[in-house]
């Protein structure tokens, strides 16, 4: 039997199926409600999502092959989450399956030192936003969702053992998504921030650029490679004047210390055209990934920059995700597509796949 590594130098580029990273459990989290104006909607972060992505997979036959994650190892997690973090979510999970908690009070100021995180009134200290709540079945669907993502960076890392690294790519189905979870509080929907998780499994290996294309800006991801030169962030996203989180995402935002200058942040205005916005991100994206020289890539691949997406507004159709996917594939590198936000679930199967393939015709189109 040839090991994973020694298959890996055969491959120059992605031969055989796209490995799609996905476990069932990550289906049972189910959150009910989100307020907005003060009204209660239903939440976008649905199942469906994930339900619509692995339909419109399964139609492209055998370029993309869905298979489970192996089981994360806590300590892993524990290499971008604390302790306490994580037990709160243990916490959780031990509730009725009935209850769920919504944190409504926020220890602003507050020194910390009282904050028990078994105690489910104290979950507030450990959260941003009152639209991410926590059922019992969270804690189990965030983990199978941070092992989706651990295993596809697993997977290009294995292969890139060789000398010549190979052009392979994965894709995590992450559902519940990551980016806005910060190393000690949840949010946007977040819990265990699955692209954090990648780009911490393969920057030993090398540098790595995180890019994150989705309509929000990843403040988790950016909060948590801060301080560091081996992971790049970049983000594209909504003005944060106007669009979720609010706090993070501006231009100013360069990095601390040795990451200073790493941490890129382009916000764009509501309603920017597709051309503008692929200009934006070759520009002052693309061009600062290939001067960072990186190893590998990390995509935080969100689709509400969909058109007809109820959360964002820069109107993306199918055929533009082929182009972004491309540009992103064009960059030769072996490539993590992590799942994040899309909640317009009629046509998110069908601009994953869109993106999926142009990523894919990118790596391996001739240099
Ligand atoms: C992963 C991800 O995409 N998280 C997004 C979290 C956004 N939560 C706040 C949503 C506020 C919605 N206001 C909607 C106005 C729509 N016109
Ligand atoms: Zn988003």
């Amino acid at each position: 039997m040839e090991s994973r590594a020694e298959q890996g130098r055969d491959y120059r580029e992605q031969r055989g199926p796209v490995p799609v990273f996905f476990h069932e459990v990550q289906l049972a989290h189910r959150p009910r409600y989100e307020w907005q104006s003060g009204q209660r909607i239903h939440h976008p972060e649905s199942s469906t999502r994930a339900e619509g992505i692995l339909q419109a997979l399964a139609s492209r036959g055998p370029v993309y092959s869905v298979r489970e994650p192996r089981v994360l190892d806590e300590h892993e997690v524990a290499k971008v989450h604390s302790e306490s973090l994580l037990q709160v979510y243990r916490t959780a999970s031990a509730s009725s399956s009935r209850a769920a908690i919504y944190p409504s009070v926020f220890p602003v100021d507050h020194d910390h030192r009282s904050v028990n995180p078994a105690n489910p009134n104290h979950t507030g200290a450990f959260c941003l936003d009152a639209g991410t709540p926590l059922h019992s079945s969270t804690w189990a669907a965030a983990l199978w969702s941070a092992a989706s993502a651990w295993d596809a960076a697993d997977y290009v890392a294995v292969l890139s053992e060789g000398d010549v690294p190979p052009l392979a790519m994965s894709y995590a189905l992450c559902r519940p998504p990551g980016h806005h979870a910060t190393r000690d509080h949840f949010g946007g929907y977040c819990y265990l921030n699955n692209a954090a998780l990648a780009a911490r499994r393969l920057e030993a290996l090398g540098p790595v650029a995180l890019v994150d294309i989705d309509f929000h800006h990843g403040n988790g991801s950016q909060s948590i490679f801060y301080a560091s030169d081996r992971v790049l962030f970049a983000s594209i996203h909504g003005d944060p004047e106007v669009h979720y989180p609010y706090f993070w995402g501006y231009e100013s935002e360069q990095g601390a210390g040795a990451g200073l200058g790493y941490n890129i942040n382009v916000p764009l205005r509501v309603g920017v055209g597709v051309g503008a916005y692929l200009d934006a991100l070759q520009t002052r994206i693309l061009s600062r990934v290939r001067s960072f020289k990186p190893r590998f890539l990390v995509v935080s691949a969100g689709f509400d920059t969909a058109k007809g997406d109820p959360l964002g507004d820069f109107g993306l159709v199918a055929a533009d995700f082929f182009v972004l996917g491309r540009l992103l594939g064009e960059l030769k590198l072996p490539s993590v597509i992590v799942q994040e936000g899309g909640y317009d679930t009629s046509d998110l199967g069908t601009n994953v796949v869109s993106f999926l393939d142009g990523v894919l015709a990118g790596l391996s189109s001739p240099a």
